[in-house]
């Protein structure tokens, strides 16, 4: 008995709302319980990995944010939605498409160099364009492009070569499926917008669809998390996303999928609700850091490195590699992966201001990745004035963003004893420290290593 319960317990978010379901929805038809340890065993690598590559690319590259000369600072890849674009007008851009540039080792060396651990490629966005070899749907790029050629296929095979994980993102929203129409008024039906509708029948079929798309790509290509989004539309609902978050655990049962599979997302917010349970692995913060940590929450961060995800040739609103660095130390420090993105050209480069900041990115990593990666949240209960703390069992990182003109560095007390602490890079040498009621005050060199972030470790008992 008691482990009947304590396996109902553990099988969290989905196992035991799918048993509800089940009594309830007898049409639901793959099962997945599994125990804590199954869970944190499915989890371990994306929780280590604290940082991925998130891309988007696909046929909204080539008009790269202009349309019949008008521009917008809307994101690039919804121009189907605000340049009104109807679907006979956007499927002329596959023709266009020959990204002759793309080079699956350079965009891997990119993101290894930069010290991310997965990669994240829109399989298919809004547009429905699939940016893989497609047996389903010959709106593809092997088959409607001059290029001919599968870079997904490229692209996977050189990350597992990498040593990176190859992921997929799929858009629930799809406004090229021919069932899919536009009700809005002074847009053409068959353009793009924040909700569709489907004809009668078309959403069976619809998901049908889906389901044969999201079969090919786990056979095909491997993928270790679904990245879904789009879900948003008013015929998907949470049933349907326990349904579809089953049927692909069923075809990889260890895979990992994010909450846009079901209608939990709150919004850019993107922690589900906690009203019931929802389908999903981890929240989707967008563009956003929460202002306070989620210790023993699975929960990512994605972020444009501009302000737009798909490509827009005008768009120079670039974050500094600073501000970039120290998003990864503030999310690691919440217990949280930062998925930051590039929007490659249609001739299939990343930006150059895009690997540049990779680069800077990199060189930090190199020196201080021990003090993000398989890292927890910061143990401190309140925000450090001077930085952020992430930690790992016995040492607390200390991130230090404001370097103290006098050297002395106060540590609030919280809990543990300091028997140690020196600078990440220079572990040989250690440092002064002081301890009172209220914490330890550490002596530190009068320069900073890196004004960005320097690292102290502390050692604990
Ligand atoms: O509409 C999409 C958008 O194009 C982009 O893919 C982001 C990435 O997380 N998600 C949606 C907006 O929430």
């Amino acid at each position: 008995m008691r482990t009947l319960n304590t396996l109902l317990i553990v099988s969290f978010l989905l196992g035991s709302q799918l048993a509800a379901q089940q009594q309830a929805s007898p049409q639901v038809n793959a099962t997945f319980i599994e125990t804590k340890a199954q869970r944190d065993r499915r989890m371990s690598w994306w929780r280590e990995a604290r940082f991925g590559m998130f891309i988007h690319w696909g046929l909204y590259a080539v008009p790269a944010g202009e349309y019949n000369g008008k521009r917008s600072d809307r994101i690039g890849e919804w121009i189907m939605e605000w340049a009104n674009i109807p679907r006979a007008d956007y499927e002329k851009f596959a023709g266009q498409f020959n990204p002759v540039k793309f080079d699956a080792k350079e965009w891997v060396r990119i993101a290894k160099d930069a010290g991310m651990k997965y990669i994240v490629i829109t399989s298919k966005h809004h547009d429905g364009f699939a940016m893989y070899g497609s047996k389903v749907s010959n709106y593809n790029i092997v088959d409607a492009t001059p290029y001919r050629r599968d870079p997904i296929k490229e692209l996977a095979a050189e990350a597992k070569k990498r040593g990176l994980k190859f992921c997929f993102y799929y858009s629930i929203l799809d406004w090229h499926y021919p069932a899919a129409y536009v009700d809005a008024p002074g847009k053409d039906p068959t353009a793009g917008n924040r909700t569709t509708k489907l004809r009668p029948g078309g959403k069976e079929e619809y998901v049908k669809y889906m389901k044969e798309q999201l079969r090919e790509l786990i056979t095909k290509y491997d993928p270790a998390v679904l990245w879904f989004d789009g879900e948003w539309q008013d015929w998907w609902t949470e049933a349907d996303g326990q349904e579809l978050y089953h049927y692909v655990r069923a075809l990889k049962p260890d895979i990992i999928i994010n909450n846009r599979v079901g209608r939990g997302r709150q919004g850019m917010q993107g922690m589900s609700k906690t009203d019931q349970e929802y389908a999903g692995d981890f929240g989707t913060h967008e563009q956003q850091i929460p202002a306070n940590g989620l210790p023993g929450v699975d929960w990512a961060s994605c972020m444009t490195m501009n302000t737009t995800w798909g490509f827009k040739f005008y768009d120079d609103k670039w974050k500094s590699s600073e501000v970039i660095i120290r998003n990864l130390i503030d999310i690691a420090s919440k217990g949280g992966n930062y998925l930051l993105n590039v929007g490659p050209t249609a001739e299939g480069l990343i930006p150059a201001p895009s690997v540049e900041r990779l680069a800077a990115v990199g060189k930090w990593m190199k020196l201080n990745g021990a003090s993000i990666y398989g890292t927890t949240a910061s143990p401190f209960s309140t925000q450090l004035k001077f930085g952020r703390a992430t930690s790992k069992p016995g040492l607390v990182y200390l991130h230090i963003f404001d370097w103290p003109t006098d050297g002395a560095l106060r540590v609030p007390a919280w809990g543990k004893t300091v028997t140690k602490a020196y600078l990440l890079t220079t572990p040989a040498r250690s440092l002064r420290f002081n301890k009172s009621a209220d914490g330890v005050t550490l002596q530190l060199p009068a320069q900073s290593v890196d004004p960005i972030a320097t690292v102290v470790v502390l050692e604990t008992k």
